[in-house]
This record gives C-alpha cells, structure tokens and sequence, in this order.
C-alpha cells in the first residue's frame, strides 16, 4: 500500500521495553512519553515540511545545524518539532536497564572538567533543576571541551553547534505521572538508569 510517510521521519525504535526502566522510569510514563509525546513531535515535523522535498530528505540533525537556512515560515516549527524529535530520540539512547557506569577515558575527562563524578551528577542535576519552565539539561562537547548547559523548549545544542552526549528531558511530561512536582526525585531517579557506554562512546566519538 502507497504511504505517504515513505521517506518522511518516523518514531525510531526502542531498544528496551515500556517496563523495562521500573521503578526509576514508570511504564505509563514512558508509554505517553514516547508512544503520544515523541509521536506527536514526528508528526509536526513531517507536516512542517509538507512543501518542502529537499529537506524532508535531510538527517534531522542537518536541518537542526542549519537553522538559518530554514524557510521562515515554517522555520520556528522545524525547530520546535525537529528539536523534539532530536532530543527525544537521544534521551531514549541515554537511558537502558543495564546498570553501567562511567570509565576510562571518559570518567578521566570527567575528573578533569568537574573534580569528581559526584560534583558532575550534582552540577547537572541543579542545571536540570534549575531550568525555568520546560527543557532540558545537557552534557555537551563544546569544541573539545566537556560542558553543562540547560535549553529551554525543545531548542537542542546542536544548534549552537555543541554536541549533546547526555540530557534529561526536564519538561513536566517526562515525570508527572509518578513523580508530580517533584522534578529533583525524578532527577535522582533518572541517574539509576543512565546509560554511561552511550555516552562514553558519543565522547570518544567526537572529542
Ligand atoms: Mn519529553
């Protein structure tokens, strides 16, 4: 059957089920998160660019680099829904069930940057914490330096030409349903299901 979504940008696939991050990540979180949320992202960015052929080709990453190359009228929405896109289909990455932790010589440039990983986890913890209204906090390589930096929306450092290797989504919808107003538990819980070998390896990929 013809589909006119051929080509276009699609939710990607997870690579753990809705469960499988209890008690830290509930499942019906993640089922509206992901399956409501994320899709609706998709779906906006895909009507975003209704129009535009040559950038419904394109990686979302390419069209995030390039913001000022976008047609203006439909330039705020590619980055709100292509930021969500982007930045969600990341978060999905930096989150597993397998336990793991930092090492070699990513925990060595940690050490280096912030003192220790305990100080790190409490500077992005507080830039998540901090971040006024909805966003996200990072973990960023800014050229070849490692960074913590918060976005407001669903604005993603690569625009800026920084490349996230770690961020939690910091809006409401990630926590609320187990969590409530509680962003700093969520934040605490967050860090149980971190995922340090994409990170690690997001590092020594582009340091
Ligand atoms: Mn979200």
């Amino acid at each position: 059957m013809y589909n006119i979504f051929d080509n276009m940008y699609q939710l990607p696939k997870l690579d753990y089920q809705f469960d499988a991050l209890e008690p830290f990540i509930d499942k019906a979180t993640m089922e509206v998160h992901y399956g409501k949320h994320h899709q609706t992202y998709v779906n906006n960015l895909n009507e975003a660019l209704t129009g535009y052929p040559l950038l419904q080709n394109k990686d979302v990453e390419e069209l995030l680099k390039n913001t000022s190359s976008l047609p203006e009228d439909a330039k705020t929405k590619i980055i709100n829904n292509g930021g969500g896109h982007y930045n969600h289909s990341l978060y999905w990455k930096f989150m597993s069930p397998n336990k793991s932790s930092p090492e070699g010589e990513f925990l060595d440039a940690l050490k280096n940057t912030f003192g220790d990983l305990d100080t790190f986890k409490e500077k992005f913890s507080n830039m998540g914490l901090g971040q006024f209204g909805s966003g996200w906090g990072w973990l960023v390589i800014n050229s070849g330096k490692l960074e913590i930096l918060s976005t407001s929306n669903q604005n993603s450092p690569i625009s800026e030409n920084k490349i996230p290797i770690l961020g939690i989504d910091v809006w409401e919808h990630a926590y609320y349903l187990k969590y409530q107003n509680r962003r700093s538990d969520y934040i605490q819980a967050w860090w149980k299901v971190v995922n340090w070998n994409q990170t690690a390896s997001l590092f020594l990929k582009n340091r």
